[in-house]
């Protein structure tokens, strides 16, 4: 898709998801302080996935693992765990009658999350049986919010350890807490253990995004202009995402952390707060914006990358065939987890899978150039477990020379 078709498709008339044009146009096309579109995005196949012989019922894709399995919970109460297939094919969990939802899944085939039956669980399914992490304590309540493939889970317990309530860490059958102070929680871990979480701030009572690695505790600095910030995800490598808050907690920026840097993926006009959501290997952030109070705007969910944000909806392929209501994740292929509606209206979970037409585009957004070579490098050497990880090109699962070639032989001639 070229540069002039995307602006054209993004500011026309015929938006897909019966969004008024002229928001649509407002969003994607005015405040040029804020940069809303990047020179190129790909567009996105939809895919709406049912709970089957259950019509009537939505379900909210949470997460979404790069071998393309995702999981979530049911929309009616209460609500069940699910699993969806990379096929679509969707699957209920066991949980107790009070239900339960996955939040996490790994590349490995783990998969995490909490049931409740008169509290909330953090639980482990193995071979579809929920497992409760921490069985021999007493707690109260607990979430078990992400894993990865060396047998660590995080999330947060209300009770445990001294009845503190706070950020934990699951590992070889021990709890650890992660929390500086009282409190906190944790939402995002990567491949090698780092866990990205927020928690209260003792010196400026605000909220503060963290992360911990192997016992080490580093606060996330707080985007400029803004007073606190939570965290939300954290992809693969070590990228977190979330918000920046003014005291309020209303007004917010999607906020994404490299390296312990803070980027600002901001707001357009009109908008009281954006939120991220998840954020991949290749730093591309889903979220949410907010409009302003008693505003007309619409809601969105949108995708940032490279600098630049861009509603989701005007990325998707026509005829319509679904529309995402929430973005819960994003992976490492650039695929898209969420809640929303068919074609027909009715609610159900929504995968978007970017269309890949250019052989040698490792950043997911149909143009190559400089920064693939770049996103190649940073990938380089890399062996996956699953087809199609970021710099992997050509399928066998590492990335190298032949990848590069084929970064080389798809060259866009005109530049950006
Ligand atoms: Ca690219
Ligand atoms: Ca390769």
């Amino acid at each position: 898709m070229s540069l002039a078709m995307n602006r054209k498709q993004a500011c026309s008339t015929t938006l897909p998801g019966g969004m008024s044009a002229a928001i649509a146009a407002l969003v994607a096309c005015a405040a040029p302080s804020t940069p809303l579109f990047a020179q190129s995005y790909c567009e996105y196949e939809v895919i709406a996935v049912h709970v089957p012989n259950q019509p009537n019922t939505a379900i909210y894709l949470l997460d979404i693992a790069n071998t393309g399995w995702a999981g979530g919970r049911t929309s009616d109460l209460p609500g069940k765990p699910v699993t969806v297939s990379p096929a679509g094919q969707v699957s209920l969990l066991a949980s107790p009658p009070g239900g339960g939802e996955v939040n996490c899944i790994t590349d490995g085939g783990r998969v995490v999350g909490n049931t409740y039956h008169g509290a909330y669980t953090p639980v482990e399914w193995i071979n579809g049986v929920p497992v409760p992490f921490l069985a021999e304590f007493p707690i109260s309540n607990g979430y078990a919010n992400a894993a990865n493939d060396l047998g660590m889970t995080a999330g947060f317990v209300d009770g445990f350890p001294l009845l503190i309530a706070g950020a934990c860490l699951w590992q070889d059958g021990a709890a650890v807490p992660l929390y500086e102070t009282v409190g906190g929680i944790a939402y995002g871990m990567d491949d090698i253990g780092r866990i990205g979480g927020w928690d209260q701030n003792p010196e400026t009572l605000g909220f503060q995004g963290y992360v911990w690695h192997n016992g080490d505790f580093q606060w996330l600095p707080v985007l400029r202009n803004f007073t606190q910030s939570v965290v939300r995800g954290m992809s693969s490598n070590g990228i977190v995402c979330g918000t920046s808050a003014l005291d309020d907690l209303a007004t917010g920026n999607a906020t994404m952390w490299i390296n312990g840097v803070a980027i600002d993926c901001g707001r357009p006009a009109g908008y009281r707060r954006s939120r991220a959501f998840a954020v991949n290997a290749l730093g591309q952030v889903v979220g949410e914006c907010e409009p302003l109070g008693g505003s007309s705007l619409p809601y969105f969910q949108f995708l940032w990358q490279d600098g630049h944000m861009v509603p989701i909806f005007s990325l998707q392929t026509s005829p319509f065939a679904g529309s995402l209501t929430y973005a819960g994740g994003i992976n490492d292929r650039g695929e898209i987890c969420g809640e929303g509606v068919d074609a027909n209206g009715k609610g159900c979970g929504i995968i978007l899978r970017p269309i890949r037409n250019r052989s040698g585009d490792v950043t997911i957004d149909c143009a190559v150039d400089m920064r693939d070579i770049a996103a190649l490098f940073e990938f380089w050497g890399k062996e996956y477990i699953y087809d199609g990880g970021p710099g992997d090109l050509d399928g066998d699962r590492v990335v190298g020379p032949r990848d590069l070639a084929m970064v080389l032989g798809d060259w866009d001639t005109e530049g950006r």
